[in-house]
């Protein structure tokens, strides 16, 4: 029997990660992730894929890591000898970075760095290649320059994490062009789904729209409504972060729907698909505010379309209902049907969504 493909995932419990593992188990690899010690499980988002690794059949497995640890990085690396390594590991929330840049930097910017070195030395050593996908994100666009923003527009990071994530994008080009790896770096605009985290702007609202009306939550209070984002859907997202490490040589490429709204226009649909006003439950908190804030985001992903044939399939209307459904759903409440939300996103988030904070 042929030896099954191995990939090794950090950031495997994120929204991402959940979805890019549920992807590559389908196409049949074996799936290494790093988990980090918690006091409290947070492999909600994986858990339906998981089987016991005593089993024979067991084709996920976990292992425990930080991105700030590069001992235990270069440890994984060798036992697993994957193929493929997607850096999807991150303290991703930009509000927070501001709280904890220093932190937000080792994780995003070093971290980067730690497992580029270790891919570096193991493929040294054994003359084996290991293809290296980079999450780069249209935060590193920041302050806006010009629009549509392509593998051209020149960066200009307004956050920690952006800057951060700056850092991780030049060192991956460093490493393709320094030592010949096959490091490949996405630049992916937000994405979004039923698994997003609950503090990202999107989320946060759908997760409101469901509680509000199931009696749990009178008001929603929100920073900037007048940002314009460029969104997609995750599940979208993942199939070209494959797409890239089954090409012939490795590149960067955007990741966009070329489509941009405000956070305003996305509460009016929320809202307006339970038939609410969004104005009578949204209330403003300065604490949501950035300290620099990037005003908007608009991709060009044309060389992902022609050199990937990559294309998203979810418009933002699609998007902003699927996830209102799932949210309601979870809740036991009735929603219309867009039919895109699955009974398995429903459970992962449920959990969430009762547990009011
Ligand atoms: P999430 O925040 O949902 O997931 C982040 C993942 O990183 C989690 O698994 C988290 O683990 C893990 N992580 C956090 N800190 C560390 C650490 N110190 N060491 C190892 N792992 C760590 O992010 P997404 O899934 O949304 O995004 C995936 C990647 O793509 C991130 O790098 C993000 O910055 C980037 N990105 C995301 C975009 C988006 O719109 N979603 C757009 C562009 C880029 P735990 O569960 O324990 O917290
Ligand atoms: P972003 O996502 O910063 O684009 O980063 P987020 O959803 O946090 O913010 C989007 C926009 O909404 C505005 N906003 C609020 N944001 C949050 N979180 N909470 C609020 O109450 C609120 N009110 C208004 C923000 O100011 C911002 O303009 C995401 C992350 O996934 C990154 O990791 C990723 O790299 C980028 O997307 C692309």
């Amino acid at each position: 029997m042929a030896e099954r493909k191995r990939v090794l995932i950090t950031g495997i419990t994120g929204q991402d990660g959940s979805y890019l593992s549920e992807l590559l188990l389908e196409k049949g690899y074996e799936v290494h992730g790093i988990i980090r010690r918690t006091s409290t499980f947070n492999t909600d988002r994986i858990d339906h894929l998981y089987t016991d690794p005593h089993n024979e059949d067991a084709r996920l497995f976990l292992h425990y890591g930080d991105l700030t640890d590069g001992t235990v990085m270069r440890r994984i690396l060798e036992q697993v000898q994957p193929k493929e390594v997607y850096n999807l590991g991150a303290q991703s929330h930009v509000r927070v970075s501001f709280d904890s840049p220093e932190y937000t930097a080792d994780v995003v910017g070093m971290g980067t760095l730690r497992l580029l070195e270790a891919i570096r030395d193991y493929q040294q050593r054994t003359g084996i290649e290991v293809r290296f996908y980079q999450a780069g994100s249209s935060e590193m666009f920041g302050k806006v320059r010009s629009v549509p923003q392509s593998e051209e527009t020149p960066f200009y990071p307004r956050s920690p994490y952006a800057c951060a994530k700056v850092f991780a994008h030049w060192q991956t080009v460093n490493y393709r062009e320094s030592y010949g790896l096959f490091a490949s770096n996405g630049i992916l605009f937000n994405h979004e789904s039923p698994r997003r985290g609950e503090t990202f702007v999107t989320r946060k609202i759908t997760r409101a729209v469901a509680r509000i009306l199931a009696g749990k939550q009178s008001k929603l209070y929100m920073g900037n409504l007048d940002a314009k984002r460029d969104w997609g859907y995750a599940k979208d997202y993942v199939k070209a972060m494959w797409l890239m490490l089954q090409q012939n040589v490795p590149d960067d490429y955007v990741v966009a729907t070329g489509e941009t709204h405000s956070v305003q226009e996305f509460l009016e649909i929320a809202f307006g698909y339970v038939n609410l006003n969004w104005e009578n439950y949204v209330e403003f908190d300065a604490r949501y505010l950035r300290p620099t804030e990037v005003d908007l985001l608009i991709g060009d992903a044309t060389k992902a379309k022609q050199k990937l044939s990559w294309e998203p399939s979810v418009s933002f209307e699609q998007l902003v209902k699927l996830m209102v459904e799932a949210d309601l759903q979870a809740l036991g409440l009735v929603a219309n049907g867009v039919g895109l939300s699955s009974p398995l996103d429903n459970a992962i988030i449920r959990k969430s969504l009762v547990n009011a904070i």
